[in-house]
């Protein structure tokens, strides 16, 4: 009788492990660039780390993100960069992307978490349809930001015109682990730079501790057990 207690607690036990897959979130690596270089990064194209000396100051602490697209070229294209970022063939392309610079990191969050940013985008191109660059967050699909109808200000940095500093917020729905990719691309053909300023990365946790359905079942299921068990044990000692 003895036995079967134990082997029905085991079961229990482990129908509520199986059932309580809370993954936990970790904090995004050098969230805000302050190592002043891409550690626990990876990059792709024109990367920089820069202060304010760059002409814009970075929202948290002294450094700051810095994609271009460069006059020139940047040695990566749109495939490169889909590939780079996990994504699927034509995610980039399809929006015209000839070349340009991504960053990238691997991340693993609960459902509901939430992740806020810093960006500005800035270009030499000026509202053009043509030469239509833009930059963009890519999680699990391509979410643009911005693009050279978005910067409305003089930019006192190396490039002509900016957004200033935005917030973005991305919400995750799914538990689970995903590439964080950040980029920019020169769209029509692979000149006139544009630039993509990112700072202050930050996880926000969704309230830990309230049982989903699963679990519950599980527990019900393991109280079951427990009671099955304890009204044999009963009976055994009679
Ligand atoms: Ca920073
Ligand atoms: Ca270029
Ligand atoms: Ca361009």
């Amino acid at each position: 009788m003895l036995k079967f207690s134990s082997l029905a607690l085991a079961i229990a036990g482990s129908l509520v492990m199986a059932s309580t897959e809370t993954v936990y979130a970790f904090n995004i690596q050098n969230s805000s660039f302050e190592t002043g270089n891409f550690t626990n990064w990876e990059t792709r194209g024109q990367a920089t780390v820069e202060g304010s000396d760059f002409g814009v100051s970075p929202t948290n602490g002294n450094y700051q993100a810095v994609l271009e697209t460069l006059q020139d070229t940047t040695g990566v294209n749109g495939a490169d960069l889909e590939t780079f970022l996990g994504l699927s063939a034509g995610n980039l392309s399809s929006f015209g992307a000839i070349e340009g610079s991504a960053i990238k990191q691997s991340i693993t969050v609960n459902a509901g978490d939430s992740l806020s940013f810093d960006w500005n985008f800035l270009s030499d191109d000026f509202q053009s349809e043509d030469y239509n660059d833009f930059a963009f967050l890519s999680i699990i699909n391509v979410e643009k930001l911005a693009n050279t109808f978005s910067p409305t200000l003089f930019s006192f940095s190396r490039l002509s015109n900016e957004t200033g500093y935005q917030s973005y917020t991305y919400n995750f729905q799914v538990a689970g682990t995903y590439t964080l990719g950040l980029g920019v691309v020169d769209v029509g053909d692979g000149t006139v730079n544009s630039g993509f300023l990112i700072d202050n990365f930050k996880l926000h946790t969704a309230t830990q501790g309230v049982p989903e359905p699963a679990s519950a079942l599980g527990m019900s299921i393991a109280l079951g057990f427990s009671f099955l068990i304890r009204k044999k044990i009963d009976k055994s000692q009679r």
